[in-house]
């Protein structure tokens, strides 16, 4: 076989990971869970450079220089296959890179799943978790499919709570700006867990909000878990906003959608929204009123594009050839 086409969705937290336990394992220093996200994909295709040692990496077909992300990974991997080739990845994604809607989460788990196809190593579920982690700590979650909890306590390890069809949430993005984010979120976590007087209480509260979603989930109890879910993403902005620097993500156009999804709340609709370290706003609802929701936005001037998506599967092989 010489070369491994696979996908993965990104994923949205609803209780999410913001600061690391471990800069060099890259592990999250809390427990998160998240939906994988069926329209938005990243395809990585991998090869071997043969006769050299060089990692070549192609994003949305423009070579990159910095490939400090990915390195680390390949290494890891190749430790486990012992290949001293380099390899040659090309990943693309249908959707903005690096402004907050996840994609090195879905670009690194794709990676992950096409070497261990390409290297034939058949690697424990576990393994494909640290692997992930290390280049992106959010990206374990984008292996599998539905609701998922990456749970940190002791070893780290991610499951599926409900898949995609026992729970068939819609899901719909506000895209507001689709620039790449100037702070990324590697950067500003550490300047988070370093400055902010909130840092702690926001790790203390992990705990319980996992719990709460958790068990939202199960008993598929969505005004539950739409308000563990806001509370948790505005304490989390809450903790950037008080870094020293400052972070911020949300702007007057993310403010402008959650006026709009509150508005749409107290007219009797259920919806809650997520936001995560970009502007774009992704607001979870029943299938039958997905319609109502976007049609309410698309007039909006702040909003440039809507983008629909279901709960999806996660990552896989789609060609080996
Ligand atoms: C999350 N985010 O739980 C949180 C919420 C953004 C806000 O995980 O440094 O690309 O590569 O581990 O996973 C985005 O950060 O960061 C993220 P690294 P990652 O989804």
């Amino acid at each position: 076989m010489s070369e491994v086409t696979a996908i993965a969705h990104p994923n949205f937290a609803l209780i999410k990971y913001w600061g690391k336990e471990d800069t060099i394992s890259n592990k999250p220093a809390m427990s998160s869970i998240s939906l994988t996200v069926d329209s938005l994909i990243s395809t990585t295709n991998i090869s071997i450079n043969k006769g050299s040692a060089e990692n070549i990496w192609m994003l949305n077909e423009k070579e990159q220089n910095d490939l400090a992300r990915i390195n680390p990974v390949l290494k890891y991997l190749n430790n486990i296959s012992k290949n001293n080739n380099g390899c040659i990845i090309k990943s693309e994604n249908n959707f903005p890179t690096s402004a907050g809607l996840a994609s090195s989460a879905s670009g690194i788990a794709s990676l992950v799943i096409a070497y261990d196809q390409l290297f034939k190593l058949d690697m424990q579920f576990d393994q494909l978790v640290e692997a992930s982690m290390i280049g992106s700590g959010s990206a374990p979650r984008s292996l599998l499919s539905g609701f998922v909890i990456l749970n940190v306590e002791d070893q780290v390890t991610s499951q599926t709570i409900l898949e995609p069809e026992e729970w068939p949430l819609s899901i719909i993005i506000c895209i507001t700006d689709e620039k790449e984010k100037i702070i990324s979120s590697r950067e500003g976590m550490e300047i988070s867990r370093n400055t902010s007087p909130l840092y702690q209480s926001w790790l203390d509260s992990n705990k319980k909000d996992i719990q709460i979603a958790k068990s939202a989930i199960i008993e598929k109890n969505f005004r539950r878990l739409g308000e563990v879910a806001e509370r948790n993403c505005y304490l989390m902005h809450e903790v950037m906003r008080t870094s020293s620097p400052k972070i911020s993500y949300m702007t007057e156009s993310t403010n402008k959608c959650i006026k709009e999804i509150n508005t749409i709340r107290d007219d009797g609709t259920d919806l809650f929204f997520t936001i995560d370290a970009g502007p774009q706003v992704k607001i979870i609802c029943k299938p039958d009123d997905k319609d109502l929701i976007k049609t309410n936005f698309s007039n909006k001037p702040y909003v440039t594009k809507i983008v629909e998506a279901n709960i999806g599967l996660g990552a896989r092989v789609i060609y080996e050839g």
